[in-house]
């Protein structure tokens, strides 16, 4: 448990283990951040198609549904990246099969998704189903020959659960090389079926739908510690595994944190190794250094206005962690959405970093097509601003990658000095140079922006914000068509015209926003590369790095 008192002090309280502690001294919160992900290893630069729109729900019941929403998109000239498998595709829930009836033609399909510029995500699970009968699923086979699971306190029997796939599962110890290894063929192998272009990693806290295995946890000190911290049903074996399971680190006690940690990297390299490119992972559980291999999504969120607000909170801690690819499920996972929360969703979701619409089982349809004409113009002119800035968001990630900036910044990152800006969570930055001001109430037509000293001019005329609004909250009209932005003044953007596909859009011309501080003066930069080749530093293909500055002294 971590308790932060106005003092200002923490008090850490611990269930054991050794905690290092690495003390970062800034100067500022963004050269903190640096230092930490410097520490930590830095996030990793996404594909460019990554950047893109993505959408996905729980429940498209068959391809058929899947393919009319995909057509709702394109008949509206929605821009549309990636589209996503959830376990709807599986075959009984199993990871690495499809279903040959509901989803028949899906590999087919896939390539026609791929020729046509859009990239295809598939889910999978960390549960294999041990009930199958014998010898027809050869992950399960395969993992139980070569003794691969999260073992019960003897260390030799396999821990069972029950989670999605019919029967009872067994849970890949994600910690043991060899676990790692198998997983990588697994998933490398069944791209042979389904030509995917990035994995989604789900229930790898682990989830389990048992309070422990089979047949309960023991009663001792791991499992019944004499500290609980304040968690779900006080038990810290509550929907996972017992703590005195054994993985190949130690007890489930010690590593429980680290069971989605460990599936990222294998999974990032088995789809670096079956397509070749720039792996995508998106992971629902992430620890320390995760950024490296994986984008996060903030989990199951609901339908409800107070969640879209509490999603910048946790994009923005997402950035300090050093997982800046981070977004919330856009127009909420449980409960039906509705035109106006859903719409205003989608134009704070445009500047996620991901930008994913998800949906839960049950929910009624809430892509961007389904509201008809009025929902899918404004959803169109908010994700073609994304598309048009996207050279710049690129860049952004260029410098996360490379120096360990935030990409959505906290207010506070750069007007440090004015503590208004500390409790700032209703508008946030992409870099230095954008400010997004969305409307996060129900029925609001104007939103109370906060104007730091700087110069600012408003994104859509060109217009300065008079230095009078500066230091104060100013009302800003926002009707239903406009989520309210702001360029920065001393700040040059890259663009490019936007496109319904980064493979067209990356093709357009480029372009510039200068934006000039009171002295006349602005700078920036562009990275730029193929968007999708392997590598790292020095080892990754051809690229440029432009600095912009003004020419001519004004
Ligand atoms: O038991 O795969 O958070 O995004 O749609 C639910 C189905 C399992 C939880 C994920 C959610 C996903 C859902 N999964």
């Amino acid at each position: 448990d971590v308790t932060l008192s106005p003092e200002p002090s923490l008090t850490f309280r611990t269930i054991g283990g050794i905690l290092d502690f690495y003390v970062f001294l800034g100067p500022t919160p963004e050269n903190v951040i640096q230092q930490y992900t410097e520490a930590i290893g830095r996030p990793h630069l996404p594909p460019y198609w990554s950047l893109g729109y993505q959408l996905s729900r729980w429940g498209y019941p068959s391809i058929d549904v899947v393919k009319q929403t995909v057509n709702r998109m394109e008949q509206y000239g929605i821009p549309h990246d990636v589209q996503y498998a959830d376990i709807d595709y599986m075959e009984n829930k199993l990871d690495f099969t499809y279903d040959k009836d509901n989803y028949a033609g899906l590999p087919e399909y896939i390539q026609e998704l791929k020729k046509d510029g859009l990239h295809y995500i598939i889910i999978l699970d960390p549960f294999l189903s041990k009930d199958q009968s014998r010898g027809t699923y050869q992950p399960y086979e395969l993992g139980q020959h070569f003794g691969l699971w999260v073992n019960n306190s003897d260390g030799v029997t396999a821990a069972v659960g029950k989670a999605l796939p019919p029967g009872e599962s067994v849970y890949p110890d994600f910690l043991n090389p060899r676990t790692a290894d198998w997983w990588t063929y697994m998933c490398a192998k069944f791209h042979g079926v389904l030509p995917y272009d990035g994995i989604w990693i789900d229930m790898n806290e682990p989830s389990n739908f048992l309070n422990g295995q089979y047949p309960a946890c023991a009663h001792n000190n791991l499992n019944y510690p004499p500290y609980i911290p304040r968690i779900s049903d006080s038990s810290l074996f509550h929907s996972t595994l017992c703590p005195d399971s054994s993985t190949y680190l130690g007890k489930h006690y010690d590593t429980h944190s680290l069971f989605g940690w460990a599936e990222a990297p294998p999974t990032f390299r088995a789809v670096q190794e079956a397509t070749g490119k720039r792996p995508f992972v998106l992971s629902r559980s992430t620890f320390v250094g995760n950024g490296k291999y994986a984008a996060h999504w903030l989990g199951d969120n609901h339908a409800l206005w107070e969640d879209m607000h509490l999603s910048i909170i946790g994009i923005l801690e997402f950035n300090l962690f050093g997982i800046p690819q981070v977004g919330a499920d856009i127009c909420g996972f449980y409960f039906d959405t509705s035109f106006e929360l859903c719409l205003r969703w989608t134009q704070l979701g445009a500047f996620y970093p991901l930008a994913r619409n998800h949906n839960a089982l049950g929910q009624k349809e809430q892509d961007p097509g389904v509201f008809g004409i009025e929902f899918a113009t404004i959803a169109r002119t908010v994700l073609q601003i994304r598309y048009s800035l996207l050279p710049y968001l690129y860049t952004l990630f260029f410098e996360a990658h490379a120096f360990g900036n935030t990409v959505a910044r906290g207010l506070m990152h750069e007007f440090t000095d004015d503590p208004e800006t500390h409790g700032i969570d209703t508008a946030f930055l992409w870099g230095s140079a954008l400010m997004i001001a969305p409307v996060l109430q129900e029925g609001a037509r104007s939103v109370d922006v906060y104007f730091p000293d700087a110069t600012w001019f408003d994104y859509y005329t060109g217009d300065k914000v008079p230095a009078s609004s500066h230091n104060k909250y100013i009302s800003v009209h926002a009707p239903l068509e406009k989520i309210p932005l702001f360029i920065r003044g001393g700040y040059i953007l890259p663009t490019q015209t936007p496109a319904t596909r980064t493979a067209k859009s990356r093709l357009n011309p480029f372009g510039l926003i200068v934006a000039l501080d009171e002295k006349g003066e602005a700078s920036g930069s562009l990275f730029w590369d193929d968007g999708e080749s392997v590598g790292d530093g020095t080892t990754r293909g051809p690229f440029t790095l432009h600095s912009y500055s003004p020419m001519i002294p004004l």
